[in-house]
């Protein structure tokens, strides 16, 4: 695939999570593409759709299965900032955020044996940006946790990042978790707050929860076309998504994963079909909005636009890149 654009260090920031694993697997094939100007040089771990020690594994299992041994993984938060985040009911992606596949005897990974770093994750992004000053990339695909630690220690953390992408947060009041809340910022309403509230100029690319609406495959194509890819890696994402299809199915009718979604902007930046700025702050107190993304559409704040919002992308190019991305060639082992 052609990647375009300048050389580029990326951390992954991640709740792993089915729904990053796709968007992992996307990054991975441009890690590893020795055409492409993609560098992954850290993943980070941050709770959300399961507690961080599942993410660490759920990471490990998705590197595995890529066969990429060469990007540290550095664990984060497990819980946000100010309030205890309580899970409700069963997650998603189920307890493990992997639809429960480490039980399974037969997981189409190679087994490598890893370790975490010992540094913890805002530690880790803190030293990065220090390193990369004004290289490095970080998408956001969990809770804003991690940023919002490494944003409170370090005065010139946002000064050093080149730029930030963001899967979470709304900007119609469309919610997932709560009727008009997003799950990324709703795990961690506060530390979204103090990511957008920094002084970014005009750093920030958020992909919200609306655009990934826009962006669902029908189930006939993740079953029929991307489903039927002869490839483990395709055959790990069928397992993890075995029980999870029916419920979207049922739920959406459709498919869609939204960090994949986010991703693709980022190596892709053409994929984007419409785009806006605006300024965005998140809800705190309200009762039934805490963690809903406010964007000041009648300019009433007077505050200087924030955030580039992704409100749309083209999905058929979107699915040309997952099928390439889960190509049976693309990770060789
Ligand atoms: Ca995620």
């Amino acid at each position: 695939m052609n990647y375009p654009g300048p050389q580029r260090k990326v951390i992954i920031d991640t709740d792993a999570g089915v729904d990053d694993a796709v968007a992992l697997f996307l990054a991975l094939a441009a890690h590893k593409d020795p055409k492409s100007p993609f560098e992954i040089i850290a993943i980070t771990a941050v709770l959300g759709n399961t507690t961080v020690d599942n993410v660490c594994r759920n990471v490990f299992t998705v590197l595995d299965s890529a066969g990429i041994s060469n990007i540290p993984v550095f664990c984060g938060a497990d819980n946000p900032l100010v309030q205890p985040f309580i899970r409700e009911g069963s997650p998603f992606f189920g307890e493990d955020g992997f639809g429960g596949v480490h039980s399974l005897p037969n997981l189409p990974v190679t087994k490598q044996d890893r370790k975490l770093e010992e540094e913890s994750a805002p530690l880790a992004l803190v030293r990065l940006a220090r390193e990369f000053q004004d290289e490095l990339t970080i998408v956001a695909l969990g809770p804003c946790t991690n940023l919002a630690i490494a944003i409170n220690i370090d005065p010139n953390f946002v000064k050093n990042v080149k730029e930030l992408y963001i899967m979470g947060g709304n900007i119609h009041g469309v919610g997932n978790i709560r009727p008009s809340i997003e799950f990324n910022f709703f795990v961690d309403p506060e530390s979204a707050f103090v990511v957008l509230s920094s002084s970014w100029n005009q750093k920030i690319v958020m992909v919200p929860l609306e655009a990934c609406k826009l962006a669902m495959s029908s189930m006939e194509w993740r079953r029929q076309v991307l489903g039927s890819i002869k490839s483990r890696q395709v055959e790990l994402l069928n397992l993890l998504e075995e029980k999870l299809v029916h419920v979207y199915e049922k739920q959406y009718g459709s498919w869609c994963s939204c960090d994949a979604v986010c991703m693709a902007v980022l190596l892709k930046p053409s994929i984007t079909s419409k785009s806006s700025t605006n300024y965005c702050t998140v809800e705190l107190q309200g009762a039934l909005t805490r963690g809903q993304v406010v964007v000041d559409y009648p300019q009433r704040t007077g505050n200087p636009h924030n955030v580039t919002i992704i409100e749309q992308i083209y999905l058929p190019e979107l699915e040309q890149m997952l099928l390439s991305t889960f190509h049976e060639s693309t990770f060789i082992q």
